[in-house]
C-alpha cells in the first residue's frame, strides 16, 4: 500500500483527539518523536503536525492527502477538500453574541452593527441569507473583548461551553454553524491512497459503533426470555445460555448507550438478576 501523508494539529485542542483517535484504530504513534513529520511504524502513514488553520489548504494542494481538522476551518477557508468522515469530537459552534443587557429584535438587530470575528466568510454569507447589511471586522484572537473594547458592538465566534461568553458580559444569541473534528481528503487520490484511506475509514466506522454500545449480560428467568428478546434485540439475535439452576438462564446482548438504563429497568421489571455491562473494545458489523 502507498504511503500517505496525514496532516494534525501540533499544538492545541483537537492535537490530543486526533493522536487518541488513531491509536484507537490501531495506529501507533510514537509521541517521543513528535515533530514535523513522523512515521507510523505499523501502517502506510506518515504524519505532519502543524497549525490548524494550514491544514485545509496543504490537503487541498496534496502536499497532504488527508487531514483532520475542525469543519469550521473548512468551510471558512473554501478549499476544495471531501470531508471522508466526522470524528465526533471538538464540537463547537459558531455564534453571534450580543451584550447581555441589549435587548435582541432577531437578525435586523445585526444591521448597520459592527460584528467582530475570525470567521468572515460564513459570517457574510448567514449575513446575506438573512438579507442583513452590517459591517465585519476581521480580527484574530479575543475576539470576545471586542465589545467591551469598542471595536465592535457584537462578536461572531467559537462557543463550546458558553463560559467565555457570560465572563465577557454576551449573550449568545444566533447559533449559526455546528462544527466538530472532521477527516478531509484530496479530491484525487489514486487507487492505492484511495485503499490506505478505505481502510482507515473502515477503522473508524468499527470504533464509532462501539462507542455508542455496551455489551450486556444477565442472568434471566426462562419464562422472561421472549418479552427480554423483545426489550433487546441484538445484531442477529441475543445469545443465550443455560444455567445451571433450572428454569434459568443467562443472556448477552448489545444495546444503545442513550436507552442503557431504559432497557436496565425494563429487564429488572421482567425478572433479571446480575445484570453487567462492559465495554466493547471494536464491533465489526
Ligand atoms: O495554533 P493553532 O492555529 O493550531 O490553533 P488555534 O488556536 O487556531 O485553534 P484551537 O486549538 O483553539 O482550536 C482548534 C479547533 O478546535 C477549532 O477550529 C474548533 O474546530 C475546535 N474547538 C472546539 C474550539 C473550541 N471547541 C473552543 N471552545 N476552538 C476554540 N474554542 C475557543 C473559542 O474561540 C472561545 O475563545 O474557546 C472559547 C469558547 O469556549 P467556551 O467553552 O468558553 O464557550
Ligand atoms: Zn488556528
Amino acid at each position: 500500500m502507498n504511503r500517505l501523508r496525514l496532516a494534525i494539529q501540533s499544538k492545541g485542542r483537537l492535537s490530543e483527539e486526533s493522536v487518541a483517535l488513531l491509536r484507537e484504530i490501531g495506529i501507533d504513534i510514537d509521541e517521543a518523536s513528535r515533530k514535523f513529520l513522523s512515521q507510523a511504524p505499523n501502517f502506510p502513514l506518515e504524519l505532519l503536525y502543524m497549525r490548524d488553520d494550514d491544514i485545509p489548504q496543504v490537503v487541498s494542494g496534496g502536499t497532504a492527502a488527508l487531514g483532520i481538522v475542525g469543519l469550521n476551518e473548512v468551510e471558512e477557508r473554501g478549499f476544495d477538500v471531501k470531508v471522508a468522515a466526522r470524528l465526533g469530537f471538538g464540537r463547537c459552534r459558531i455564534s453571534l453574541a450580543i451584550p447581555r443587557n441589549e435587548e435582541y429584535t432577531g437578525p435586523q438587530w445585526f444591521s448597520g452593527r459592527r460584528i467582530a470575528t475570525s470567521y468572515p466568510n460564513i459570517l457574510r454569507r448567514w449575513l446575506s441569507d438573512k438579507g442583513v447589511d452590517a459591517r465585519i471586522e476581521v480580527i484574530t484572537g479575543s475576539v470576545e473583548v471586542a465589545p467591551a473594547a469598542d471595536i465592535a458592538d457584537a462578536i461572531f465566534d467559537i462557543v463550546s461551553s458558553g463560559g467565555t461568553l457570560v465572563s465577557n458580559g454576551l449573550k449568545e444569541v444566533e447559533q449559526v454553524f455546528q462544527s466538530e473534528a472532521v477527516l478531509i481528503a484530496n479530491g484525487n487520490l489514486d487507487s492505492g491512497q484511495q485503499e490506505v484511506l478505505d481502510e482507515m475509514l473502515f477503522r473508524i466506522e468499527s470504533a464509532g459503533i462501539s462507542r455508542r454500545k455496551k455489551y450486556i449480560l444477565m442472568n434471566l428467568p426462562e419464562s422472561a426470555m421472549e418479552e427480554a428478546k423483545r426489550i433487546l434485540p441484538a445484531m442477529r439475535s441475543p445469545t443465550v445460555m443455560p444455567l445451571a439452576a433450572k428454569g434459568w438462564c443467562s443472556m448477552h446482548s448489545v444495546v444503545e448507550e442513550p436507552v442503557l438504563w431504559e432497557k436496565i429497568h425494563q429487564l429488572k421489571a421482567i425478572g433479571a438478576e446480575g445484570i453487567l455491562v462492559l465495554n466493547i473494545d471494536k464491533i465489526v458489523p
